[in-house]
């Protein structure tokens, strides 16, 4: 190392310890001091000076988190003391009893630490002189699974303390919900089977042996305990927590002391109303003990601590009855099915639509018409049937049927060896054809406000348009042609038309529909080869070369340029000017969604399918928005639900932009 100059390893130093600290900030504290961009520009810094010194690479550096060894498999590791699992407490009166049996036991005033009981994976980290040395599973309690590799491209578990201790540390590895809802949605669209809930989704991604993979599912974790040494001695629950945040470990905030087993209700009461609007899934509250000598004089049965119980959140069932069943063709002609139901409450929301996810799943349930179910939210989110009370049945149903043609086109479907979807390959689907170009004007593709579906559908029936780039050459008056379609509206949408050929080149790729290249995929691409000519003169390797993106997208794409019809669909865009280069501006309002109802006057009208207006309130309070009731010229966005009155009227009098439930969904 010596014969590197000093300034240069000076600023690596330096770079790595902005980058973990602003990581600490954004990953742990919930507070990004810098923008993204300048992360990046940071992190390719330092990336830049270790390609070229890579004697400098140490393994706490921020860029080593993803590890470039596929595994094996995993190594088996004992716990230096076993992990234990909790004893539960299902209701209030069990509650009652478990602090009444403490007290007994310790016959001297007892406080709780009441905390969410997260529902994910249950990890130990080991830490050695401040540095991550290893990350396992709970396994049996006993022996886990070595998953270091794994654990370490979870970018809220430091790699290095903020002190040079050793200690193991203890808590739970989890996938937002929202990283959730994105994946099974990418996964029905491809023919995948969706994952049950965000814990198996968790746990089926710490058990990837590649670390790109297990990147991908974008994992978080919250720390709640530790194995206690000489180094690390903490005097109750509370000053646990308070030392573990000092060690630049992150924590879940949503904790509070109680004295009394009200106290202790309350809390579960209030983190029960919360539940639906948090990121991440729980299942319950764990109450323990404050002072660790209490904990200690209690002590451990064989399976759980005496000092802990788990109150357990009922799980919400709703049962209806399945009224139909739709088959839709997606834009990459996967046809998926839907449960339509009978409308009915569950977890807070009116709920009637559930998504079948595919036939394997239908044949597993044996789901049919008039079937009185039961239903769930997965992961909390996602309307599911679970089960089908059969006893209920009609003798004289039948099982359902799975179509054999395309609903829209008629062309025979296919299902594809090893996969469960069922297909239309028909590349002149009009259905494919409709949700393509719906995709390419949606709002985080090339946001061509106010061509939706309904505009589309109207435009490929009048043959108005054949494709995307027919978009570009409509007049004005061709949309006068279509049914119930006034000059007003004529001369918005040719406007919103012409504004988007000036967007920058990720919005574009993202567009194109091209399997497997998401917003975030194309806005990596898009910043890397900065011309659509660039990525399509690409080779597979050049695209794999970036971070964050695997083989399944730099084949998607190559593949997909390979088509002379791509490429023609290319120049025609080219030829109606659309802009084919990055301008590196809308990668802030891709990614920046969170902010963008901060500072904004929001009405919310109408009956929404998955929200209660006082959900939603909530939400938009969250995120800096102002909730007020009635529509002013101050109000800057109108969230308009079914059957939304006069609210409506006024907003669209005024001018004020209306979204409808599914463009809030998204934008939440
Ligand atoms: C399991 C969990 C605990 C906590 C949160 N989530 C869990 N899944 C916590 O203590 N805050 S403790 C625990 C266990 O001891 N098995």
């Amino acid at each position: 190392m010596s014969n590197i100059d000093q300034n240069t390893q000076d600023r690596v130093k330096e770079l790595r310890e902005q980058l973990n600290l602003h990581a600490h900030h954004y990953y742990v504290l919930d507070q990004p001091k810098i923008s993204d961009q300048e992360y990046d520009i940071l992190y390719r810094e330092l990336q830049t000076l270790e390609d070229t010194y890579p004697e400098l690479i140490t393994d706490d550096s921020p860029t080593q988190r993803v590890g470039d060894q596929i595994l094996e498999g995993f190594t088996k590791v004992a716990h230096s003391q076993p992990m234990y699992s909790l004893d539960n407490a299902f209701n209030e009166a069990e509650v009652g009893a478990f602090v009444e049996r403490v007290k007994k036991q310790l016959d001297e005033p007892v406080s709780f630490l009441c905390e969410c009981k997260i529902d994910g994976l249950a990890i130990a980290l080991t830490y050695e002189n401040g540095q991550l040395v290893r990350g396992a599973t709970r396994g049996d309690g006993t022996v886990g699974e070595d998953i270091t590799t794994s654990l370490r491209t979870i970018k809220s578990i430091p790699l290095r303390l903020t002190d040079s201790i050793s200690a193991e540390i203890r808590g739970e590895a989890y996938m937002p919900k929202a990283v959730f809802r994105e994946l099974n949605a990418e996964r029905d669209e491809q023919g995948l089977v969706p994952l049950a809930n965000p814990r198996n989704a968790a746990a089926g991604g710490l058990r990837q042996l590649d670390p790109k993979e297990v990147a991908k599912r974008q994992l978080s974790a919250f720390m709640y305990g530790a194995v206690y040494n000489d180094e690390f001695q903490p005097d109750s629950q509370e000053n646990l927590f308070e030392t573990l945040n000092d060690l630049g470990l992150r924590t879940n905030s949503l904790r509070r002391l109680c004295e009394t087993t009200e106290e202790i209700l309350s809390f579960i009461d209030e983190i029960a109303e919360l539940r639906q609007e948090l990121p991440y899934e729980i299942d319950g509250v764990v109450i323990k003990v404050n002072s660790i000598e209490q904990q200690d004089t209690l002590g451990y049965t064989v399976r759980a601590p005496r000092w802990a119980t788990a109150y357990k959140f009922k799980a919400e069932v709703a049962t209806t009855t399945v009224k139909e069943v739709e088959w839709t063709v997606g834009r990459t002609g996967v046809v998926t099915p839907t449960a339509i139901m009978d409308p009915v409450t569950l977890a807070g929301s009116v709920v009637q639509r559930a998504t079948l996810h595919n036939v394997d799943f239908i044949e597993s349930l044996d789901v049919r018409i008039g079937d009185s179910v039961q239903i769930h939210k997965a992961g909390d989110i996602i309307p599911e049937i679970i089960s089908v009370n059969t006893d209920q049945r009609d003798e004289k149903s039948v099982p359902l049927e799975i179509p054999t043609h395309c609903p829209i086109c008629q062309s025979e479907l296919v299902r594809l060896n090893e996969e469960v979807a069922i297909r239309c390959v028909n590349p002149l689907c009009p259905a494919q054809k409709l949700a393509l170009i719906s995709h390419f004007t949606s709002r985080n593709a090339m946001n061509i406000v106010g061509i939706g579906e309904k505009v589309i559908a109207k435009l490929l029936s009048a043959d108005l348009v054949k494709d995307i780039a027919g978009l570009y050459y409509l007049e004005e008056s061709d949309f006068l042609q279509l049914p119930s379609t006034k000059e007003k509206s004529a001369a918005k949408y040719y406007q919103a038309i012409q504004t988007s050929k000036e967007q920058s080149l990720e919005r574009l790729l993202f567009g194109l529909g091209i399997r497997h290249v998401g917003a975030k995929a194309a806005r990596l691409i898009a910043q890397q080869f900065k011309s659509i000519q660039n990525i399509m003169d690409a080779t597979p390797e050049a695209i794999e070369a970036i971070e964050g993106i695997g083989p399944m997208i730099s084949q998607s794409i190559v593949q997909y340029f390979e088509d002379d019809e791509a490429k023609a669909l290319i120049g025609r865009l080219d030829q109606a000017d659309v802009n084919l280069n990055y301008l590196g501006q809308s990668v802030e309002d891709i990614e920046s969604q969170d902010t963008y109802w901060s500072g904004k006057t929001v009405v919310l009208t109408g009956t929404m399918e998955q929200y209660t207006r006082s959900e939603a309130k909530k939400i938009l309070e969250g995120k800096g928005a102002t909730v007020t009731g009635s529509v002013s010229k101050k109000t800057d966005i109108l969230v308009a639900g079914e059957s939304a009155g006069s609210k409506l009227t006024k907003a669209q009098d005024l001018g004020i932009e209306i979204f409808d439930e599914a463009q809030f969904i998204e934008l939440i």
